[in-house]
C-alpha cells in the first residue's frame, strides 16, 4: 500500500500555495514534481564533486565519472536492458527520436514505409516526415477509434514487406490510451521492421522491460519521471546502435581524430558526444530509486483508483466530454465542457491554484480527429489525492458558471 500523506512530505512544491490558494498540481503529464531525495542529489553534486567526467585523472572528476556511471547501470536495471552500452543519455525523448531518425537516413531508401501512429506527439511526427523527406520512404498512419484506441486490423493491413520502421507511443500524452506494444512489435517483426516505442507517459506509471518486449528502441525522459529537465534515454540494441551512425560529433564519441579520417568511440560513447548533463544523469538514477522505492506496482494500483474517481466525478457535470475512453488508460482525463473553450476554464482553475494543461498538448492530429481545437486534461500522479481532485470539481463547477 501506498502512503500518499507520507510521499507528499517528500514534494516541497507541494506546500506553497498559486494565487493564494494551496497549489493541486494535475499537469504532471506535461512534467512532474520533483522530490526531495533528488533534488538532494543535484545540490550534492553541484556542492561536492562537480567535475567534468570520462576525462580528468584528478578525484573530481573519477567521483563524478562513478556516480554518473553508476547512474547508467540504475537506468539499465530499471528498463532490463542487457548491456548498459545500450543505454545512450539524451536531453530527453524529443533528442531520442531524433538521434534514432537522424541514423536512419541512411540506411532507407525511396519506396521504403514507415508507420507512426494517429495517438502520437508531434515529437514522434516530425522528425518522420522529415526523415521520409530526406530518403524518400512513405509515412504511413495507424488509425484511431472513437473511444481513442489504435485500430489493430488497419495496422496489420498496413504492413508488408516494404515496412522498414514503426513508431507508436506506449501511453498517449493527451488521451492516456495505452498501445498494445506487445502486439505491434510482435507483428512488426514478422515483417522485419524495426519498432522505436516512445516512453515519455508510460515510464511514470509502469516498469518496461525492453527484453522482454523485444523492443528495437524505448526512449523516454527523466523530467516525467520525479528526475530534472534536459536528461532521457534511448535504449538501443546493441546491434541497431552499432549500425546507427552517430548523431552529432564532438569530444567523447572519438576513437581517434586526424584531418584524414576519425574513427568512433564505442557505445554508448558513440552517441554522447561534448559534455553531457551530468548533474541530471546521476539526478535521473536516483529518480528511479525513489520510484522503485515506492514501487510501481504500487503507483499503478492507487493511481488507477484517482483515475477511476476522477473520472466518475467528472461524469456527473452536465455537459462534459471525456475524450480518451480507451479500456486499457492511464491517469490522464481530457475532457471539454460544452463549447465553452478550454482556454478560459484553464485560466480560472489557474486563479484558483488548480494546475491542468489546455490546448492540443502538441498532438494536433488527435484534436482533428475529434473536430475540436482542444481540450482541458487533468493528468495524476501518485502524490494526489482524492481530496485534489474534490477541491478541482468544485472549481470546476465554479469556472463552468462563470463562464455559462
Ligand atoms: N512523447 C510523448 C508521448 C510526450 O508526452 C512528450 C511530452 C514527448 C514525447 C516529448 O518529451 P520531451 O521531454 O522531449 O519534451 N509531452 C508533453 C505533454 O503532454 N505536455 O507537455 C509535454
Amino acid at each position: 500500500m501506498l502512503d500518499v500523506q507520507k510521499i507528499r512530505k517528500d514534494f516541497p512544491i507541494l506546500n506553497r500555495t498559486v494565487n493564494g490558494k494551496p497549489l493541486i498540481y494535475f499537469d504532471n503529464a506535461a512534467t512532474s514534481q520533483t522530490p526531495q531525495q533528488v533534488i538532494d542529489v543535484i545540490v550534492d553534486y553541484y556542492s561536492n564533486y562537480n567535475a567534468n567526467i570520462h576525462r580528468g585523472v584528478h578525484s573530481l572528476s573519477q567521483e563524478a565519472t562513478d556516480a554518473y556511471e553508476q547512474a547508467r547501470l540504475k537506468i539499465q536495471k530499471h528498463f532490463n536492458a542487457k548491456h548498459a552500452h545500450e543505454i545512450i543519455y539524451t536531453a530527453g525523448t524529443t533528442h531520442s527520436i531524433n538521434l534514432v531518425a537522424n541514423g536512419f537516413s541512411s540506411l532507407l531508401k525511396k519506396g521504403d514505409e514507415i508507420i507512426v501512429s494517429a495517438l502520437e506527439h508531434h515529437s514522434n511526427i516530425v522528425p518522420w516526415q522529415m526523415l521520409c523527406e530526406r530518403t524518400g520512404a512513405v509515412l504511413k498512419v495507424i488509425p484511431m477509434n472513437e473511444d481513442g484506441e489504435l485500430v489493430m486490423s488497419a495496422y496489420d493491413a498496413l504492413l508488408n514487406e516494404n515496412t522498414k520502421l514503426v513508431f507508436v507511443n506506449h501511453i498517449s500524452n493527451a488521451l492516456g490510451t495505452i498501445n498494445p506494444i506487445e502486439y505491434i512489435i510482435e507483428k512488426a517483426h514478422a515483417v522485419g521492421a524495426a519498432v522505436l516505442v516512445d516512453g515519455a507517459q508510460s515510464c511514470p506509471h509502469l516498469k518496461p522491460d525492453v527484453q522482454a518486449l523485444d523492443v528495437d528502441f524505448y526512449v523516454c525522459s527523466a523530467h516525467k519521471i520525479c528526475g530534472p529537465t534536459g536528461v532521457g534515454m534511448l535504449y538501443g540494441k546493441e546491434a541497431w546502435l552499432n549500425k546507427l551512425p552517430p548523431y552529432q560529433g564532438g569530444g567523447e564519441m572519438i576513437a581517434e581524430v586526424t584531418f584524414e579520417k576519425t574513427t568512433y568511440a564505442d557505445l554508448p560513447h558513440k552517441f554522447e558526444a561534448g559534455t553531457p548533463n551530468i548533474a541530471g544523469g546521476i539526478a535521473f538514477g536516483a529518480a528511479l530509486d525513489y520510484m522503485n522505492g515506492i514501487g510501481f506496482e504500487n503507483i499503478a494500483t492507487y493511481e488507477n483508483e484517482l483515475l477511476a474517481y476522477g473520472t466518475e466525478q467528472l461524469l456527473k457535470i452536465e455537459g462534459l466530454k471525456i475524450y480518451g475512453t480507451a479500456k486499457e488508460k492511464t491517469s490522464v482525463i481530457s475532457f471539454n465542457v460544452a463549447n465553452i473553450h478550454p482556454y478560459d476554464i484553464g485560466t480560472i482553475l489557474d486563479k484558483m491554484g488548480i494546475a491542468v494543461r489546455t490546448g492540443h498538448h502538441c498532438a494536433q492530429p488527435i484534436m482533428d480527429f475529434y473536430k475540436i481545437p482542444g481540450t482541458i486534461r487533468a493528468s495524476f500522479m501518485f502524490y494526489n489525492t482524492k481530496e485534489e481532485i474534490d477541491a478541482f470539481i468544485i472549481a470546476l463547477k465554479k469556472a463552468i458558471m462563470m463562464l455559462s
